[in-house]
């Protein structure tokens, strides 16, 4: 039998090779490149959040502290370190926040020795998730997640029902988090994403309205609300943005992704679609664009998803899910988009600003039925038959 520190020495070899191993791109459809190898997973957890150490508290050396799933980051560049704030899933379905940094954006991510400790507000959430990072023109980093509690008016023995609400923090560094008030918001909320920028003097949310804790309901789409703070946010008018459709990849709900980036065209905004079939929900990518004067009004929206899951990604704890909630945009216009598929682990995929304006403006709109699909497509034949 493999003696303790045998074990050790094994697992800390597989962990140190994980951790080394080089990603490379993969060929890709020209938009952008999905990589060879998921950028974190739970096996990037360091052994000492999984393990007691100790061969005389733990002579077996078995796991003590289940690690289940790394999935949904933030991301942030803060001098040259991409860093990533994931979503940490323990053995027993808690959620918490952790960094993780590359030297390169690619490959090499290894956790911070410690998990976040998230300051409390109000009633203590049972869970947090899906953060959204910011790097706000008032000089804070914020991060907008998810806080889940239980619903206090469900019925007895419905152990189930939750609300869900935007949590608000900000910080310098990603270690040290000044929690702010909850947005007050007179629905649910999930997916609200701070603008990094200033509109009219004030904060500027996207925001996704939803009925429930899981149906969006009569939340029509990504909304869109002015607040005079973050420091108490309360949003009093909100509109709808971009907008869910039947037999669309939005049919269900969607919602915004990471902060949208800035380029000379206009705002790249990432965003999900959710729409329900025979298996249950699948979750996808789409993008859109919004008028740099006016980060409300769209100004292309291509039609379909611009990613969907492939090969592995399909599968895991919740099957058929892509969700992106940050990415990375290099001085050089190299675009680091960090998705996660089937909420289990972070894939990297690679573009630059250039193409996915390029993709934005010049693929065109859901005609929303198949007669004008076809009018597209024939369109594109043409042109290239008479090339
Ligand atoms: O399980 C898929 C996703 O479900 C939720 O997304 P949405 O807010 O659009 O309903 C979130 O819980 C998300 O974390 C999760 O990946």
């Amino acid at each position: 039998m493999e003696s303790f520190l045998q074990r050790k020495t094994r697992l800390e070899s597989a962990w140190r090779a994980l951790l080394g191993r080089p990603n490379h791109p993969l060929e890709g459809n020209g938009v952008f490149e999905r990589y060879a190898y998921p950028a974190l997973t739970a096996a990037h957890a360091p052994l000492a959040w999984r393990y007691d150490l100790s061969e005389e508290t733990n002579p077996y050396l078995l796991e003590r502290f289940g690690i289940h799933a790394v999935f949904n980051p933030g991301a942030i560049k803060l001098g040259d370190r991409y860093l990533l704030m994931a979503r940490v899933e323990g053995a027993d379905r808690k959620s918490f926040f952790a960094v993780a940094e590359s030297p390169n954006g690619v490959d090499s991510f290894q956790f911070w020795p410690r998990p976040v400790t998230m300051p409390e507000w109000g009633e203590p959430a049972t869970n947090v998730y899906d953060m959204r990072l910011t790097a706000h023109e008032d000089g804070w980093v914020y991060g907008i997640f998810c806080v889940e509690r239980k619903d206090p008016a469900a019925r007895p023995g419905d152990l189930s029902a939750a609300v869900a609400a935007a949590g608000v923090a900000r910080t310098k560094d990603l270690v040290h988090w000044e929690r702010l008030p909850d947005i007050v918001s007179a629905s649910q909320q999930r997916n609200v994403v701070l603008h990094p920028e200033f509109v009219g003097g004030k904060y500027a949310l996207y925001t996704r309205p939803q009925d429930g804790f899981i149906d969006a309901g009569s939340g029509g789409g990504i909304g869109w609300a002015l607040v005079d703070t973050m420091e108490g946010a309360v949003i009093r008018d909100e509109r709808i943005i971009d907008a869910r459709a039947y037999h669309t990849v939005k049919e269900c709900k969607n919602g915004e992704g990471p902060a949208p980036i800035r380029t000379p065209q206009g705002w790249l905004h990432l965003a999900h679609g959710v729409r329900g079939c025979a298996s249950g929900l699948r979750y996808v990518l789409y993008m859109y664009m919004t008028a740099l004067d006016d980060p409300a009004r769209v100004i292309a929206a291509p039609a379909g998803f611009f990613m969907a899951p492939e090969g592995e990604e399909y599968v895991g704890d919740v099957m058929n899910v892509l969700f992106c909630n940050g990415w990375i945009a290099d001085p050089d216009g190299k675009v680091f988009i960090y998705y996660a598929s089937s909420d289990t682990r972070v894939h990297v995929a690679t573009s630059t600003v250039d193409r996915l304006v390029d993709y934005c403006l010049h693929t065109a709109p859901d005609g929303l039925r198949t007669g004008l699909t076809v009018e597209r497509l024939n369109r594109l034949i043409d042109k290239n038959l008479s090339a």
